[in-house]
């Protein structure tokens, strides 16, 4: 079992996709532990994208996730950051594979849709940015023995 840090990103978000997003999650059987929406002010930002501050997109990343509304949950289950980051596919929604989120409705490599955590470290440093530990909800979900 691990956790992983999943945000539904403003384009998401602006083209109503937050509820698909949900779906899948739900439906691979991982568990939401936490979740709100919020936008993010630029320190938030820089924070949670500090490993790519120095890059060519970094300054237009920090625009574009702070130009709405985003979804953040913390996601529970077995090998849930490998498990989302398939469910999310490659980073350019244009070479991503049909069946994933990224692959089924993005073809942008900055707007494409969704974050996920890409191991326990960064999950580890993703996690205070967004959330509180005691904003982590334990509780058993009635399929948990099923999945
Ligand atoms: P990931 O979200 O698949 O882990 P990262 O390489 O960690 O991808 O990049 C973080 C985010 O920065 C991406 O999800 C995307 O929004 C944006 N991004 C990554 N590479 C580029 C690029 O080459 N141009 C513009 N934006 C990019
Ligand atoms: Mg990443």
């Amino acid at each position: 079992m691990n956790r992983t840090l999943v945000i539904i990103k403003p384009d998401a978000v602006q083209r109503a996709f937050a509820g698909r997003i949900i779906t899948r999650i739900e439906e691979k059987g991982l568990k939401i532990v936490a979740m709100k929406m919020v936008q993010l002010d630029r320190k938030t930002a820089e924070r949670l994208y500090e490993v790519h501050k120095g890059k060519s997109f970094y300054e237009s990343l920090i625009d574009y996730i702070t130009s709405g509304p985003i979804v953040a949950m913390v996601v529970e289950g077995r090998d849930a950051i490998n498990v989302v980051r398939k469910l999310m596919g490659k980073t350019n929604g244009a070479e991503a594979e049909p069946g994933t989120i990224r692959g089924d409705f993005s073809t942008g490599v900055e707007k494409n849709l969704v974050h996920g955590s890409d191991s326990e470290e960064s999950f580890n440093r993703e996690f205070p940015v967004l959330f509180n530990k005691e904003e982590i909800i334990s509780y058993r979900r009635i399929d948990e023995e099923w999945i």
